[in-house]
């Protein structure tokens, strides 16, 4: 397998090359390109390519237009997603990854746009596996990703989180977080597996399993950096839960408490990748580092 920077540098440029040719070249192209390529940590594409190639039984181990594809409708999802979050009328912010947001830069129409282009631009990126996988893998792959980012996964997160009353239980949050984020990371690991024609059942839940602790680790730490680290390194506004009074798990139980939950599912996590069997060295260690990560 190619390291995960190798794969990250040829999923930029496979990124743009599909914007720049499913889209006119004008000021409308520079803003997808703007909300794509402006620093993301490309968390869902390496995780998606990670468990692809964990499954991939083709003695070509090489990095395929298959799996770019599919890394790339995560990615495409994902950055729309964020593009609407930062609005006036969702999370209203003015920074991400550093730099202003798409509204900010070019208008909230154009923002509002620009999504719309790049989740429909999502189902493209799927629909064109259909020459080169068996059509039922690529309708797999398109209900997968309608259920996750959608009314069941992650826009019904974003409602629950828009919704949300002062004092929600644990449960209520843990729901609001499973859709909001964990559906999607979620889905980048089974989606991974099933491009790389994965079909036993037993080995789907288990990547289910491992996608959803995944997912709800993520959101936590996502939380608690929020809390202790500044805006320069988060590239987003720090302390945006509290000024908006956004109930947290640490704004519930504390950063120490919140802290040791992460250490908590972390424990289970490992656990349950060690149920999948092969070779997982380096899902492994990229795991370590997304559980320190300080952005
Ligand atoms: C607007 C339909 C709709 C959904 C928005 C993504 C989202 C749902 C809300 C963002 C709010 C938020 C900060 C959630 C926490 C987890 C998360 C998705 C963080 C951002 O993802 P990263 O850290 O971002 O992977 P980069 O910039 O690295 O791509």
């Amino acid at each position: 397998m190619k390291p995960i920077k190798d794969f990250i540098c040829l999923f930029q440029e496979f990124l743009v090359d599909f914007i720049q040719t499913h889209s006119e070249k004008n000021q409308f192209q520079d803003i997808l390109l703007y909300a794509t390529t402006n620093g993301g940590k490309r968390t869902r594409p390496v995780l998606c390519y990670l468990f692809y190639d964990l499954f991939n039984q083709h003695d070509n181990k090489a990095v395929n237009n298959n799996i770019l594809l599919v890394a790339l409708s995560l990615e495409l999802i994902h950055c729309y997603s964020l593009v609407h979050d930062d609005l006036p009328s969702m999370d209203n912010d003015d920074l991400r990854r550093g730099q202003p947001t798409v509204h900010i830069k070019y208008s909230e129409a154009n923002a509002i746009l620009a999504g719309d282009a790049l989740q429909a631009m999502a189902f493209s990126a799927l629909a064109a596996l259909e020459s080169s996988l068996p059509s039922n893998i690529t309708v797999h792959l398109i209900k997968m990703l309608a259920h996750a980012s959608g009314a069941l996964g992650m826009v019904n997160g974003q409602f629950l989180d828009m919704t949300l009353h002062h004092n929600p239980d644990l449960q209520t949050i843990q729901k609001m977080h499973a859709g909001k984020t964990g559906a999607l990371i979620k889905a980048s690991c089974m989606m991974g597996a099933i491009a790389a024609e994965l079909t036993d059942e037993k080995q789907l839940g288990y990547v289910s399993d491992v996608g959803g602790l995944i997912g709800q680790i993520f959101q936590i730490q996502d939380d608690i950096l929020d809390i202790t680290q500044s805006t320069d390194i988060l590239g987003k506004t720090a302390n945006k839960d509290m000024i908006q009074h956004k109930p947290t798990l640490p704004s519930l139980i504390g950063v120490e408490k919140a802290k040791t939950e992460v250490n908590r599912l972390a424990q289970e996590l490992f656990q349950a990748l060690s149920h999948l069997g092969g070779d997982t060295t380096i899902i492994n260690e990229f795991l370590q580092n997304l559980l320190t990560r300080e952005f």
